[in-house]
Formats: C-alpha cells, sequence, structure tokens
C-alpha cells in the first residue's frame, strides 16, 4: 500500500504519474484541507477537488484546478447579488460544491463526502482530507490576518507575509483513516506541495508527525522547489515569511524527523551534501513535470527509491 501527502496542483500532477504505475485500490491520498473556504453558503475545497478532477481525467490541465471547458454563467449571475465575487467556480464546478454542501448539511463527514465524489467520478483510489473538522490556514499581513484563498486569490500574494496561523489546528482530529494509512503503508510519499501551507497543515493535524515518525513504511518526499525557487505558488514569500530560506534544503530540514529519502531536483544537486547531513538519503533526478512521461519518470524514481 502506498499513502501520499498533498496539497494542489503540484501534488495532482505529480500523482498522475504514480497512477500509470500502482493500482488505484493500493493508494491513498491525504489531501489539505486547510485552503477550504465557504462562498455563497457552498463548501469548497479547493485541494481536495484538484487532486480528484486531476485523478479522474477532467481537471482543466492549463490552470491546473477546476474543470475543463467549464462555463462561469452561475458566476456572471451571481455578480448580481453579491458585491464581492473573486473566487471563480465553474459551472459543473459548483454542481461538486453544492452536493458536497448538501450532504454535509445533512450530517455526512466531509471525508464520506469525499469519497462519494470520487467515486461518483469514477476514482477507487482512497481520498482523504486531512481532517473532518474546521481547520483554516490564514496568512498574516501587514494589513491583518486573511484566508489562504484571499491571499493566495483576491491578494494575488502580492502581500509580503508576516507569519501563518492554522485555525483550529490544537482541536482538528485526523479523519478517520488517515493515521492507519501512513502506519500500514510500505511507502509514504510526501508529494511536491509547498511545505507550509499544503504539507506543513497536514503535518500539524494531531497525530500525523508522529505516526509519519513511527511508521515502518518508507518516506520519501520530492522536491518542490527547483533551482532554488518553487514550480508553482508562493512557497518562497511563505519560507521568507517564516525566516526561512528558500531552498531545497530547507524543504528537507522541515521534515527531517521523519523523512527517509528526498528527492532533489539535478538544478539543485550543489545542495545534496549539506542535506545528507541531516541524516535523508538524496536522490538526485529531473523533477520538473512537463508532460506525462516525465511524470511516470519521477513516480518510478520515487517507487524504487
Ligand atoms: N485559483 C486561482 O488562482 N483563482 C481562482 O479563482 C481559483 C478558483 C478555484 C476554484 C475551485 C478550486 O477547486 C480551486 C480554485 N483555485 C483558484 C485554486 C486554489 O486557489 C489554489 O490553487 C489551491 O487552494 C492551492 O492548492
Amino acid at each position: 500500500m502506498i499513502t501520499a501527502l498533498a496539497g494542489g496542483v503540484g501534488a495532482a500532477r505529480f500523482l498522475t504519474g504514480l497512477v500509470k504505475l500502482v493500482n488505484e485500490k493500493d493508494l491513498s491520498i491525504i489531501v489539505n484541507t486547510g485552503d477550504d473556504i465557504e462562498m455563497f453558503g457552498l463548501h469548497i475545497s479547493p485541494d481536495i477537488d484538484i487532486v480528484t478532477y486531476t485523478l479522474a481525467g477532467i481537471v482543466d490541465e492549463e490552470k491546473g484546478w477546476g474543470i475543463k471547458g467549464d462555463t462561469f454563467h452561475c458566476l456572471q449571475a451571481l455578480r448580481r447579488f453579491y458585491r464581492e465575487v473573486w473566487f471563480n467556480l465553474g459551472d459543473k464546478d459548483l454542481a461538486t460544491h453544492v452536493f458536497r454542501t448538501n450532504l454535509l448539511k445533512n450530517g455526512l463527514k466531509l471525508s464520506e463526502v469525499t469519497a462519494q465524489i470520487s467515486r461518483a467520478l469514477g476514482l477507487d483510489i482512497t481520498i482523504l482530507p486531512m481532517t473532518d473538522e474546521k481547520f483554516e490556514t490564514r496568512i498574516v499581513t501587514e494589513a491583518g490576518s486573511v484566508h489562504f484563498q484571499k491571499y493566495l486569490v483576491k491578494r494575488d500574494a502580492k502581500n509580503e507575509v508576516l507569519g501563518v496561523e492554522f485555525l483550529g489546528a490544537e482541536i482538528a482530529n485526523p479523519a478517520p483513516g488517515v493515521i492507519e494509512a501512513i502506519k500500514d503503508a510500505q511507502l509514504v510519499i510526501i508529494c511536491p506541495s509547498n511545505p507550509i501551507v499544503s504539507i506543513g497543515t497536514i503535518l500539524a493535524v494531531k497525530g500525523v508527525r508522529d505516526a509519519l515518525r513511527h511508521t515502518n513504511a518508507k518516506r520519501v518526499a520530492i522536491s518542490p522547489i527547483i533551482a532554488g525557487a518553487p514550480v508553482k505558488g508562493p512557497a518562497d514569500k511563505l519560507l521568507r515569511g517564516l525566516g526561512l530560506e528558500v531552498s531545497a534544503y530547507s524543504v528537507a530540514k522541515l521534515y527531517s524527523d521523519f523523512l527517509d529519502t528526498f528527492i532533489l531536483d539535478s538544478a539543485d544537486s550543489a545542495e545534496r551534501d549539506k542535506i545528507e547531513k541531516l541524516g535523508i538519503e538524496v536522490k538526485v533526478t529531473n523533477t520538473l513535470m512537463k508532460n506525462l512521461e516525465t511524470k511516470i519518470a519521477l513516480a518510478k524514481t520515487v517507487i524504487e527509491s
């Protein structure tokens, strides 16, 4: 059994390659829910949807989120009623959020709803939210603390980051199956996702870090940093905002209490010795996922490490 810890776009791209090599039934994916947000009374789980849509083959590949070919008529109509419309929800995408919100309102847990959605989209993979409970990532800027989506989408990640807050982290329990998926796996993969707001949130859920330290699984992380910069997203701003260096080494250090192997991009090979000194084995390869072949090649390196 393989378990992956995942954020959004970077993770989903890697997982596209992985599913070509492993049986869907043998794969569990624990997904960040710190980015979840309520919009127009609907519960949006962006990272869960990005992973699910990507693996179901319906994601808008150019953007990395949303559904390909989607239209935005409903959102346009909502502008009549709402002064602030800054989060782009497509018409087909909205169907997912309506379904999710309705089931949550009827008392189902986010993990149960997520399983229903992934099954309805034809997947046999176990997709698990990191928690069923409220967990909200907020970014502290000079203008105050804002929800992560507001920082990323509305403000285009322009504000300087002064800190990161995980609201609910102290009380949020792991969703059913999360700890077992880590303990019972042969391989745990930390996807190439933001180490602070995608993987850091999952690690902040009670018992997750401990399970990673004590599992018998091999624990392998793929660097989300290539040539000293994130491939996508604001990881550089977040690392800097927390007083950390923007480098692959910096990411490896954040995982060094549990990690066995770090997959480092060839462009950062100079950092190899420094990472090995953390007691982590390093594999150097091409980690830039340009097409399906490079995604599969990277997944093969991870599986064989
Ligand atoms: N990202 C954007 O940059 N702009 C958007 O308007 C936007 C809408 C959106 C709607 C549904 C969804 O599942 C994801 C969406 N994303 C959007 C992506 C999302 O903000 C982030 O990429 C993730 O939360 C980070 O992994």
